[in-house]
């Protein structure tokens, strides 16, 4: 089928699926991201303007960071509603789990899910099974859950208001990498034209996305450089952080997101690795790469996971014999002599 009528496919399904439900609740994953929730944001006026009652409920709180997007959005946590309303009244609600397939990654939403998920619907961009158009509303070759959102509006007739297009714009382009990444398509920036057109500022975001962070990060960058080396071939580059130095300078991990793909700036390094210690025993390996090269196996020998070029692992093991033991196996993988 081509792209845009199996697109099309789905935003009717969903609609139909829609009709039948008496409260819809919309959620994403736990740590929510910008394009989890400018979708969240974007379906949640959708289904609003059509007249169905729906309202956002995340296991987690947004990032203060992402505040740019938020403003004026009604985003309330589980604990906060269950302490307020109590989890019963909420029961026998549709829960809508956008940018996220895996009921698991809900958190506590998840209490709100009937035994045999019967009242889920998931709205998602990722890997996995394909569409059911019944309960499962996936398009894993579209780069983003906000384009995805961005047909409903359209397969709606409904037109999109700057604040929503301001989420929307977000989401794609974090997704995206900023248009970079392997899944932008010209549907994807026909979509991004389409919300620029709304009259929002593509800098704005830009800065909201990149230049909103604590001095700290500059600070805890003096500190990986520090501890920059390279595997002998040098197609490896690899830095550390101890776990005292990131709170010491009252940051979290999430402050540290992003900072090993500056490794792959030299078109001579194929793979990039950060060493984060999280405690004596343990330590977090995030691991990146060059579109070509797969890193994927190297992290899932260690039980870790996600993309061919963006995964992770972590190791019951101290930073330096972290260090000492992946090194060699991630120049297997590459292709290093090691
Ligand atoms: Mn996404």
């Amino acid at each position: 089928m081509q792209p845009n009528a199996q697109l099309d496919r789905l935003s009717e399904a969903f609609f139909r699926r829609m009709k039948s439900c008496l409260g819809i609740i919309i959620t994403t994953h736990r740590g929510p991201d910008p394009d989890g929730l400018g979708a969240e944001i974007g379906l949640n006026y959708l289904l609003l303007k059509l007249g169905f009652d729906s309202r956002i409920i995340n296991h987690d709180e947004a990032p203060e960071k992402l505040s740019f997007i938020l403003e004026g959005h009604k985003i309330e946590t589980f604990d906060q509603v269950d302490a307020r309303e109590g989890r019963e009244r909420l029961r026998g609600r549709t829960v809508i789990s956008v940018d996220n397939s895996d009921p698991e990654r809900i958190g506590d939403v998840g209490f709100l899910l009937n035994k045999d998920h019967s009242n889920l619907v998931i709205v998602d961009h990722h890997d996995g099974a394909a569409p059911d158009y019944e309960r499962l509303f996936q398009d894993p070759d579209c780069a983003s859950s906000c384009e995805l959102v961005y047909r409903l509006y359209e397969a709606a007739g409904q037109e999109i208001p700057p604040e929503i297009a301001l989420a929307l714009y977000a989401g794609i382009v974090a997704d995206t990498g900023h248009f970079r990444y392997g899944k932008t398509t010209p549907e994807t920036h026909r979509i991004a034209a389409k919300l620029l057109e709304t009259g929002i500022r593509p800098e704005k975001v830009a800065e909201g996305l990149l230049n909103n962070q604590p001095l700290g990060r500059l600070e805890i960058k003096k500190k990986l450089y520090q501890s920059l080396r390279f595997s002998k071939g040098k197609t490896i580059a690899f830095f550390s952080i101890r776990r005292d130095d990131v709170q010491k300078l009252g940051l979290e991990f999430d402050h540290l997101d992003g900072l090993v793909n500056e490794l792959l700036e030299p078109g001579s390094v194929k793979a990039a690795v950060m060493f984060s210690e999280r405690d004596r025993h343990r330590t977090r390996i995030s691991v990146r790469s060059r579109s070509d090269v797969d890193v994927l196996p190297a992290v899932q020998k260690y039980g870790g996971g996600g993309h061919k070029n963006a995964c992770g692992a972590t190791v019951d093991s101290p930073l330096d014999s972290a260090i000492a033991e992946f090194i060699p196996v991630l120049q297997a993988q590459v292709g290093e002599p090691t």
